[in-house]
Formats: C-alpha cells, structure tokens, sequence
C-alpha cells in the first residue's frame, strides 16, 4: 500500500493523455470523443486555415491553434538511437519449460507453463533510422520481459561474439562503421575504408568481422535468426548455488540468410523487407517463435572453460563441448499498436536484471552497465523514462525517485528516503526470502591497471574454427564478401592489411580474397587444423517448418484458376502465403472461378518471394519483368516450379525444367504442393550454386 495522503490532499482525477476516463483502467494508447481538438480538449472549428487578418492579409500571432499545430510538429522527432537506430518489435509471450530451475531461481524461468509477457526489438547496428533493413551487419536481438519480479532485458545479437572486448573501445568501432564524418557516405554499411581500417589494425574484430561477412550477416528475416547474450552471465539458484552461462535464441523457422545480390536488390526494391515481413507475418497468424537456451558451465572461480575464457566477448562456447539446453519458448505474436510510442521509445538496460541472474567480469558487459542508463538521459529526455508505457515494469513499483522532467506520477506521502518514521518507515527493503535482489558475494581483489589478460591475446583461432566449420557454399559466401566488401576500399594499404590479417586465419581464404582484390597474397601465420562444431555452419538437408514464408504464383487470365486456388490453400495450410502475381492488377476470371491478384510483374519482385511457380494455362511468358523475376529466382537458388504447359513459361526465361529445386507436374495436386513445400523447407538449392553464383558465368547457356 502507498503511504496515505493527508484528509485535505487530492490528486488529478485519473484520465488517460487524451482525457479518456475510462475506469478503472483508462486505455494509455486511446484518443477520445469524435471531435477534432486543441492538446487542451477544445474543440476545433477550422483547421485548413491560420487566422489571418483578411483572407488576403499576414496571420496573427493570436492563432494559438496554429502556433500549437507547428510547434508540436517541429518537436515531433526524439534523437535516434546512436547504435541499433533502425529496428522493429513486436509484443509476445514467453512460456518457462520448468528445466532451468536447477539453475536459476529467476520466477520466470521457474514452473513448467509460467507465462510472461515480452516486447522484442530487432535492429541493424550503423544505419539510421530510415536506412535499408538487409544491408550487412549484426543484428540486434533484444528482449524485454515483464517478469512478476521485476523487468529482465536480455540485449542481445544475432551473433554470439563481438567486435571488441572492452567496452572503452565501442565509440572507436561505431566511429569508424558509422558514415564517414566529412560526406556521411557510405550510409549502413561496412563497405568502406574507416571500417576496414580500423578492424585490419584492431585485431580483436576478427572473429565478429568473419561473422559479418557470412551469411548471418545478412538474415533471410528476423524470424530465422538466431540470438545470442555474448556475454557470460552468472545464475544463481535457490540454494545460493551459482553456474555460468551465455544466453541462445533458437528460431524453430530454422536459420536462413539472403544471398548477397538479395540483400542489395532488397535494399533499393524494399527498405522495409525485415520490418514487412514481421509484421504481415504475425497479422497473417504466423508468429515469429524461437526456444531459449543456455550452456551452463562451472563457476569454478577460473571463469573459463575448456581453455575459452568465459569473460572474453569475442570467444564462444562450440556447442559440441556445452550443449544448449533448452529452457523456454518466445512467441511474438501481437504487432506495436504506434511505432514511436513503443518500438522507439523502448529502453533497453543490460542492467534490468531479477534475481537468479547477476553479471561476470567481462569488460564489455561491465561498460554496458553503464552506457544504457546513460543514452537514455538524452534520447528519451530525462530520468522518468521507465515510466512511458512500454517500459513499466508489470509488476509493483515502489521506488524513491522523484520529481524530474516528464514526471507523470502523482507520489503520495513525504518521506522518500529510508529510513524513515513517518511513513510508517515504508517502503522496505526486501531480502532474499522476500524476493530481494541480492549481489551474490565474489571476491573481488587486484591492482588497478589498464590492461588485459593475456587469454585475450589470441584473435584468429575461432575466426578459423568459425570459418572452416562451413560448408563450401558458405565459405564460398565468405569469399566473396570479404572480396566486396574491401573492393570498396580507396587504400590500398588497408587491403593489405586486411590480407595481412586474413593470412593470419586461413591461407586459403586469404589466398581467395587476394585472387578477387588482384593482389598479391601476403604469407603468414595461419590457425593450424583444428577441431570443427558443425553446428555454426546453418546450412539443412532435413527440410523444416515454412510457417511465414512466401511463393509466387504466376497466372493471368488463360490460367488454371482452380489449380491456383487449391495451391493458395495448400499453402496457407502450411503457414506459408501464396500470392497471384499477373500482368495488371484487379481480378482473374475463367468459368465461374475468380481470383484476386496480389501482385503485379510491375509490383512483384523476386525477392519477396521464397519459391515462384508458374500456373498451367500462363501464356504471358515473354515478359521481359516477368523473366527477371524468375532468373533472379533461379539464380538465387530458390525453388521454382510449374504444373501443365506453365513449363512451358520457365523454359522461355532459360530454366532447365529438371534439376535441383525445380518442381515440374501435370497438375497443382497434393503431391506438387508436398514437394514444393520440401524445397522451401530446405531454404534453398545450394546445389544449382556453382552454375549461377554472382562471380560465375550468367546463368545456364
Ligand atoms: Fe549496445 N547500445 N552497447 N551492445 N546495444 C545500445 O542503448 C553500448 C553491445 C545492443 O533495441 C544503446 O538504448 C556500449 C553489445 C542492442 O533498443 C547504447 C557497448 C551488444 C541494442 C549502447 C555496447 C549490444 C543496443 C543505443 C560497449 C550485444 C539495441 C540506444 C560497452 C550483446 C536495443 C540504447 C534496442 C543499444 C551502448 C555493446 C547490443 C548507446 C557502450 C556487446 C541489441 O546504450
């Protein structure tokens, strides 16, 4: 219970911000009554006009309205997030499997079935805010749960290592990622000579560089990736009893990338692809689900394993030496009701911890600590952040924090400060029995130094376990964007350089990207063979789920209708959405059978879609819009098909009618969509690779 107020104090009566009084609860997101107003309630009669003297003559000062309107509007952005500007959430449900109890006493991770909600916001790290979603880099994955015990914000990658290992050395890396200061070029990308610069002399970089430059870098969307905490955390179970152990996100989609000349076509064609897909996935019922896990290690006092030391950012943990457990299920299922009340101005902090979950020493997560706080300050103006309504805690608050910019609560009684008498000495602090946070004790002792265990020291034996673990094509993938990606390099130096360190992982590798850049292959001291985890490469033979993704049928109005609308279902049985794309919009109809068209060869591009099948009867086939569509298709290795004489079509944009990933049947039967969704649910046709791969001749002859 709050302290109580005075016989002779009231507050204002509880309204929402828009003067909704619904009780007991007035809806924060609702605007109310059907008349337009001023921000004070009056009602407006005008608002296409200023008030001027004479229709002709110069506006007054006296328009208030007007003054409200243009003074609003000019206040109307906050500062973008300095890092992870551009992002999307979503609002769903965690569900605890009860298997990390023996861990952990954190309540949400506790009983088998215990339910909380989240709010998870998916970012690019160096783009703005209105940049493009597939460019290359890391992605943020960044959790919010509203535990029972208080806010626990789990802010992490879709890459379990990072860039650097202290965190004084995070200004020196977004510096040199982030445009260049002179023209602000190049705009969310790594493509360019600052970066390169300073990763070829920071080597610390490399390993989350050789992340960047494969596939992870550039995710199919953000329900197929996966997430990681980097750092090691510390768990603390019931008895005291303490374990380490670093934090994964496992899609249930499976892990699947876009292919490079994708991620660019996607850029231009559709800046919001990741965003897009989101949100018409859940609005579809496809929810974005994955399983969080843990490896747990011994805290022994060493925080390393195996020879890993467990407090540097920049090693993982193969999950062949610690398996991940699996201990509960993500389900994003509700989109944000308003972009900027919610996805922007969330505030994550590695600091929102609850009790059964405590930090280690690691450097870069101890400079995290401090900085989430911090940018809040600036971005979200003032310290009463946690009171907007997506980041309060669903769970009692009764802190002593006071006053300030922005305060929105009414706080009753006078002594905000403990001890105290007069407030019944309330609040009180709580101790472990009662659901405290308690620190668990660590010795901490030693000399204060700028300086760096020597286990930090070795850079490139995990690039090259990372990199050798991957299958040909994802090495191949590697290959060619390191090729491209210090092609775009100005100084030749910093080739070199970037070489030099290349040749300090794998000679192979280096000798490829050499071969690209036209320079000579520097010699150097590369990893020696080393024990492989095939679990980094995410490359599948088994097809998966294909809830969310989406096929392209191809039909105008000599089509087999019927057949397209029993593929639709078909599909949509699946999770997946079919869409009709023909040459102009509105409707097809034959017989008495009628279908909507969602696309049009003007509107549809091939990278939206996951598979394109052309519809028996389809004779628009030597539309040039058309045959990119389907080459592009092919050539980014994705399943095509066609039943009847559709064939016919896939044969004019030059695609063999036999061979991997391609689908060819009399009719749009149970057993074509069968195999189709087998196609999908193996992502892609790797094997059709080596014909069409971007540095290889065009596609078949
Ligand atoms: Fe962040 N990071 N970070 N970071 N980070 C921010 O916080 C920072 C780091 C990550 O969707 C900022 O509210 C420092 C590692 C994500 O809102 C800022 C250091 C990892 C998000 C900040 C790191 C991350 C952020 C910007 C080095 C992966 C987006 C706005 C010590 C494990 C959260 C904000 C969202 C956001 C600082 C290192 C992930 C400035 C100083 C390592 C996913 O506080």
């Amino acid at each position: 219970m709050p302290p109580a107020r005075k016989s002779d104090q009231a507050a204002a009566k509880a309204v929402g911000p828009t003067g909704n009084s619904a009780q007991p609860d007035p809806d924060y997101r609702a605007q109310s009554g059907e008349y337009l107003t001023t921000a004070q309630g009056v009602r407006l009669s005008d608002t296409d006009h200023s008030l001027k003297a004479g229709s002709r003559g110069p506006t007054l000062l006296e328009d208030c309205h007007l003054r409200e309107t243009i003074t609003h509007f000019d206040h109307e952005r906050i500062p973008e997030r300095v890092v992870h500007a551009r992002g999307a959430a979503a609002h769903g449900v965690f569900e605890s499997y009860g298997t990390a109890s023996s861990v952990t006493k954190a309540g949400f991770l506790g009983k088998r079935g215990t339910r909380t909600e989240v709010f998870t916001r998916f970012s690019t790290v160096l783009g703005s805010r209105g940049s493009a979603d597939t460019v290359r880099d890391t992605r943020g994955f960044a959790v919010k749960f509203y535990t029972a015990e208080g806010v626990f914000d789990l802010v992490g990658t879709n890459m379990p290592v990072f860039f650097i290992q202290d965190g004084i050395k995070f200004p020196d890396i977004i510096h040199a990622g982030k445009p260049h200061p002179d023209r602000e070029i190049p705009q969310a990308q790594s493509a360019h000579d600052t970066f390169w610069d300073f990763v070829s002399l920071h080597t610390e970089a490399t390993h989350h560089v050789f992340w960047n430059m494969s596939d992870r870098g550039i995710p199919r969307s953000y329900r197929t990736m996966e997430g990681f905490g980097v750092h090691t955390f510390r768990l603390v179970n019931a008895d005291g009893k303490t374990s380490l152990a670093k934090f994964h996100w496992k899609p249930a989609a499976g892990v699947h990338s876009l292919v490079w000349e994708e991620a660019q076509i996607a850029a231009g064609v559709d800046p919001d692809f990741h965003r897009r897909d989101m949100a018409d996935g859940i609005e579809a019922g496809a929810f974005l689900e994955y399983e969080l896990g843990i490896q747990v290690m011994p805290d022994d006092g060493t925080d390393s394993f195996e020879g890993i030391d467990l407090l540097d950012p920049t090693k993982l943990v193969p999950e062949e030496l610690v398996p991940v457990q699996v201990i509960g299920k993500l389900t994003l299922n509700r989109n944000p009701t308003n972009y900027f009340a919610e996805t922007e101005q969330v505030a994550f902090h590695t600091g929102n911890l609850v009790p059964g979950i405590e930090v280690t020493n690691d450097p870069l997560m101890q400079a995290r600590l401090f900085s989430y706080l911090d940018t809040q300050l600036t971005r979200l103006g003032g310290p009463n952040f946690t009171q907007l309504p997506i980041n309060r805690p669903h769970c009692p608050v009764n802190d002593m924090l006071r006053d300030g910019m922005h305060q929105t609560a009414v706080h009753t009684g006078l002594a905000p400060y403990h001890p105290n008498s007069i407030d019944n000495g309330e609040p009180v602090p709580a101790g472990v029995e009662e659901g405290g946070y308690v620190h668990t004790p660590r010795v901490i002792e030693g000399t204060a130094v700028r300086a760096q265990p020597v286990s930090f020291d070795d850079h490139f034996t995990q690039p090259a376990m990372f990199y050798r673990s991957l299958s040909p094509i994802e090495q191949a993938h590697v290959v060619e964007a390191f090729t491209f990606e210090l092609g775009k390099v100005y100084e030749q130096s910093i080739k070199e350089r970037q070489l030099q360190v290349l040749a300090n992982v794998d000679a192979d590798l280096c000798r490829q990207v050499a071969a690209g850049l036209g320079l000579p292959a520097p010699g150097g001291e590369p990893v020696p063979d080393l024990p492989l985890s095939p679990a980094l490469s995410q490359i599948v033979t088994d097809p998966g789920p294909i809830d969310g993704r989406k096929i392209a049928i191809i039909a105008d109005s000599g089509s087999d209708l019927a057949g397209v609308a029993a593929l639709v279902k078909a599909m949509s049985g699946l999770g997946a959405t079919a869409l009709v794309v023909a040459p102009v919009g509105g409707e097809l109809k034959a017989r008495r059978r009628t279908v909507v068209v969602d696309r049009t060869f003007a509107t549809a591009r091939s990278i939206e879609f996951d598979a394109v099948v052309v519809a028996d009867g389809t004779t628009a086939g030597a539309d040039i819009k058309l045959v990119v569509l389907l080459q592009e298709a092919f050539r980014h290795c994705k399943a095509l098909g066609a039943w009847g004489d559709g064939a016919a079509v896939l044969k004019t944009a030059r695609i063999p009618a036999k061979g991997p990933g391609v689908e060819v049947a009399k009719a749009a039967d149970k057993a074509f969509a069968a195999a189709l969704a087998k196609a999908l649910g193996v992502h892609r046709a790797w094997e059709r690779a080596p014909k069409v791969m971007a540095s290889a001749v065009p596609p078949v002859s």
